[in-house]
């Protein structure tokens, strides 16, 4: 590859807690089966898989009644706790964590770890959201009490406190520092937030207008090139960005997602910036999947991330 990357570290955190459905604890292992860490190394990347993190006890039922308007609250913050130490960890080691989740709750811990390390080491912050979804409700406002539908307000300092303060200052981040990419489905009161935040969003209807080049230029801008290397890029990656015909293992598949081809040249252009600098990949569910076909398209899809591409290709940053 002609792109440099610090090693990386492969973080297993097999977590049910936030979702509606049983199996993206299952997402870890059926990652490490689709080959993900000797994939990334024949790109010539030193990668180090540390195992799953172990924490509370996944539900045993998709029914656990609701506390607090919010499933199993008590054990996501215990998990975004060991996410966030895990992650914080790897980035004081100089390595790049790679979250396998689980589901997207734990980007609360992810990236609040990441936003403190940013804080600490003078770095601007861009978080990437590939999502069908916005995950920007709060407790008051959610139809479904699943904690994997709020990280994105929490990290804006909204709601359970615990979650909101885990970076270790309120908020973890500005909301302008996050751009979402994919969105297809959110919720009434969701969308007053999204607008309340002032969240910049590209949702499917964006790609269908602009195109996915247009829309990931817009996404990377001010990050790329010499003049920002003090930029690290965070990447949330819920598979159910995907569009279902592609990536069925995932708890809440939304029709009319990026194709195989939209979503490789995604993960060009974000490995073109050259300022990846830490990743979730969440809500994958082999339960849910045919033969693994979804972890094998994510591992794909992760190599085009980290560099790979077809061709040899001279560094056009520009790109256009
Ligand atoms: N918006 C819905 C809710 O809050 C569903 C969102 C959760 N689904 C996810 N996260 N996979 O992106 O319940
Ligand atoms: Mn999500
Ligand atoms: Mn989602
Ligand atoms: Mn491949």
């Amino acid at each position: 590859s002609l792109l440099f990357h610090p090693p990386a570290t492969l973080i297993g955190v097999p977590t049910d807690v936030g979702a509606g459905r049983l199996g993206a604890a299952m997402g870890p292992d059926a990652l490490r089966v689709a080959q993900l860490g000797p994939a990334l190394q024949r790109l010539g990347m030193d990668v180090l898989d540390i195992g799953n993190l172990s924490g509370p006890p996944n539900p045993r039922s998709e029914r656990d009644p609701a506390a607090e308007g919010l499933r199993n609250l008590p054990e996501c913050i215990a998990w975004n706790q060991l996410a966030h130490d895990a992650v914080l960890a790897q980035l004081g080691l100089g390595r790049i964590p790679i979250m396998l989740g689980g589901d997207h709750t734990l980007a609360t811990g992810s990236i609040s770890a990441v936003a403190r390390h940013c804080r600490a080491v003078g770095k601007r912050l861009r978080v990437l959201w590939l999502d069908a979804h916005s995950d920007c409700n709060i407790p008051e406002i959610s139809p479904s009490g699943n904690v994997h539908g709020i990280p994105v307000a929490s990290l804006c300092g909204l709601g359970p406190v615990e979650l909101a303060s885990m970076s270790g200052s309120v908020p973890a981040l500005e909301a302008a520092d996050i751009r979402q990419v994919g969105q297809r489905s959110v919720d009434d009161g969701e969308k007053r937030m999204v607008r309340q935040l002032g969240l910049e969003v590209y949702d499917m209807r964006s790609i269908d207008e602009l195109g996915m080049k247009e829309v990931m230029h817009r996404v990377l801008s001010g990050i790329e090139g010499e003049e920002n290397r003090d930029v690290h890029l965070h990447v949330s990656f819920d598979v159910d960005f995907l569009d279902p015909e592609i990536a069925p293992g995932t708890g809440t598949t939304v029709r009319g997602g990026p194709s195989y081809r939209e979503a490789q040249l995604c993960m060009e252009m974000i490995a073109d910036s050259g300022r990846l600098s830490s990743l979730d990949i969440v809500e994958l569910n082999p339960a849910l999947d045919i033969r693994n076909q979804t972890a094998e398209l994510v591992v794909d899809l992760v190599e085009s991330l980290f560099g790979k591409s077809t061709l040899v290709r001279t560094r056009d940053r520009g790109g256009r």
